[in-house]
């Protein structure tokens, strides 16, 4: 399912599903956004976030993060599951969460931990952000300032930055190699759920898809490829196997950024 950016202007009043994401950057949260719309088919319309737009900041209610989406006149949904949630309330078919109470519990729970507050793109975002206010790999100072600031950054709460990315790809990798034991590639039960996006979108932030598949300026691109041992030895194989299998099979590429 292919889709179109609009300037802010002409998407405020177009019908239906409008949603606001960051440009030119393979955000783990739009991208798994835009892939949970084109795995159901729902059409849709995207706006680059722009950060001096009048128009754009009273739509969104001053809240400049990508994604954020707007469905006819309700309110703005800028959180993962919110955002899940309203995609399985306007198609219900594929549902990407299991309908069995206990799995669907486990499926939120895991999705938090790579989405979530705190969670692994959370905890790589702020450990981006310390090695970048150190002059090691990471983001540049000027953009690692600006995201500390935003997210949460806290000196004191830096050395568990590594720590906790580290337990969270360990805890992922385990789950895909229990599920491949047991004869499934899907984190949860046999068949795709949300988890299995966000954890594609995720990998975006230890390793991008090579610039013909998502082409990206090269600061960022090396941004996210910034790897500490600790965390290059946590990047077990198949996590980027399952990645590159959900985008053969069911996501779209080039990306679309
Ligand atoms: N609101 C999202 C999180 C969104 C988020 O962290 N977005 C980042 C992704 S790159 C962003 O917008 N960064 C650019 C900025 O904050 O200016 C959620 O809770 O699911």
């Amino acid at each position: 399912m292919t889709f179109q950016y609009l300037p802010v202007e002409q998407a405020i009043p177009h019908p239906g599903l409008r949603m606001v994401v960051v440009g030119n950057v393979p955000s783990p949260w739009g991208e798994a956004a835009k892939g949970i719309l084109h795995i159901k088919g729902i059409d849709w319309v995207a706006v680059r976030l722009a950060y001096d737009s009048e128009p754009l900041k009273q739509w969104t209610g001053g809240q400049l993060n990508g994604p954020i989406a707007f469905y006819e006149q309700e309110r703005p949904r800028s959180g993962w599951a919110e955002i899940l949630l309203l995609a399985e309330h306007l198609k219900p078919t594929p549902s990407l969460l299991p309908a069995e109470p206990a799995e669907r519990a486990l499926a939120f729970g895991l999705a938090h931990e790579i989405l979530g507050e705190g969670g692994l793109c959370w905890t790589r975002r702020l450990q981006l952000v310390n090695a970048g206010l150190q002059d090691k790999p990471g983001f540049p100072a000027p953009v690692a300032k600006y995201l500390a600031k935003k997210y949460g950054y806290s000196q004191e709460a830096a050395t568990a930055y590594g720590t906790r990315v580290q337990a969270l790809l360990g805890m992922l990798a385990k789950r895909l190699k229990q599920q491949r034991d047991a004869g499934s590639s899907y984190y949860v039960g046999n068949a795709l759920t949300a988890v299995d996006i966000y954890s594609a979108t995720a990998m975006a932030l230890f390793g991008p898809l090579p610039h013909e598949q998502c082409a990206m300026k090269a600061d960022t691109r090396a941004a996210f490829e910034a790897l500490d041992a600790q965390t290059k030895a946590a990047l077990d194989p198949i996590l980027f196997e399952h990645r590159d299998r959900l985008y053969a099979q069911h996501l779209e590429l080039p990306l679309s950024l």
